[in-house]
């Protein structure tokens, strides 16, 4: 028996949780990711918000590539700093905790930004390990932190953080129990903010466009009435919802037509076209 077996047998509840790890374990040499990271050591998993440069499109063709790249990341970048943007004021002494930490592109900016310790939990041991190299060699280690750990049952503290967020990991969680535990972890008037791609209720069931989206991922993107209502059983009261569907489109025209397209361009486009599909900011105050 390995080592890892007990801890994983701890971690990962469910065939489908082996089934998401497994996933984020093996198919982790994509360029569209590795690549963007790349420029500047930040990697990330979620999409970009904001409009493109044109001109980096048009010629010289030998820098033509790594012109879309750069920009890409930009607007990946983008995304991110606005999520942080909405967790209120943070203090150095406060705990964060990204939930769904990836590479850890996002629990970097935020300690960057706030000064705080900040602890990521994933439920894949390649990212764990991945993102606390990172750590090791911006020299954070003691303040940013990774962890084997599940978003749904995390094992830390009860009131301990002030800000949680979610970026672009809530479709891969039954949401009442992924917000029950984040209200749980959260101290009063804490802050908890989600950017996720869901379904619109008002044009009906998960349009073909949007079950090719679970398909590619392995992930079950939720209704938009179901955020709410699960935020309203948890104690979780929204301060702001921002639709950034329309923020988001160019992000996705810019990477279809760039070197490290996966075929999943498409699917995104024609989804938030048609209207079946939003890409959402949601911030919530614990009480
Ligand atoms: C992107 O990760 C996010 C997800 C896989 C979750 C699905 C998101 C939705 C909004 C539906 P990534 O950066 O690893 O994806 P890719 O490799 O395609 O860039
Ligand atoms: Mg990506």
């Amino acid at each position: 028996m390995t080592t890892t077996a007990p801890t994983a047998v701890r971690v990962l509840h469910t065939a489908y949780q082996k089934s998401v790890a497994a996933y984020w374990n093996d198919n982790q040499q994509d360029p569209v990711n590795l690549r963007l990271g790349d420029v500047d050591g930040l990697y990330h998993h979620h999409y970009g918000i904001g409009e493109y440069e044109p001109s980096v499109l048009e010629g010289p063709d030998d820098t033509r590539d790594d012109r879309i790249i750069n920009e890409m990341h930009r607007l990946e970048t983008q995304q991110a700093n606005l999520l942080l943007d909405h967790l209120g004021d943070i203090s150095h002494g406060d705990r964060l905790m990204d939930a769904g930490s990836g590479r850890g592109g996002t629990s970097f900016m935020a300690h960057q930004r706030f000064g705080c310790r900040v602890d990521g939990v994933t439920i894949s041991e390649y990212q764990v390990g991945f993102a606390n190299n990172q750590a090791d060699q911006r020299g954070v280690a003691d303040q940013v932190k990774f962890h084997f750990r599940n978003m749904l049952d995390t094992g830390f503290e009860t009131g301990s953080r002030r800000g949680i967020w979610t970026n672009e990991t809530t479709m891969y969680v039954d949401l009442l129990q992924a917000f029950g535990e984040f209200s749980r972890l959260l101290e009063y008037g804490g802050r908890y903010v989600c950017i996720t791609g869901c379904y619109n209720d008002v044009t009906g069931g998960r349009s073909k466009a949007v079950s090719r989206i679970d398909e590619h991922y392995i992930c079950n993107i939720h209704p938009r009435s179901d955020y709410f209502k699960a935020l309203a059983a948890n104690n979780l009261v929204p301060i702001n919802v921002i639709d950034l569907t329309s923020h988001t489109i160019p992000y996705w025209e810019l990477r279809s037509k760039s070197s490290v397209a996966t075929g999943i361009e498409d699917p995104f486009l024609t989804a938030y076209r048609e209207g079946s599909f939003h890409y959402l900011l949601i911030a919530a105050d614990r009480v």
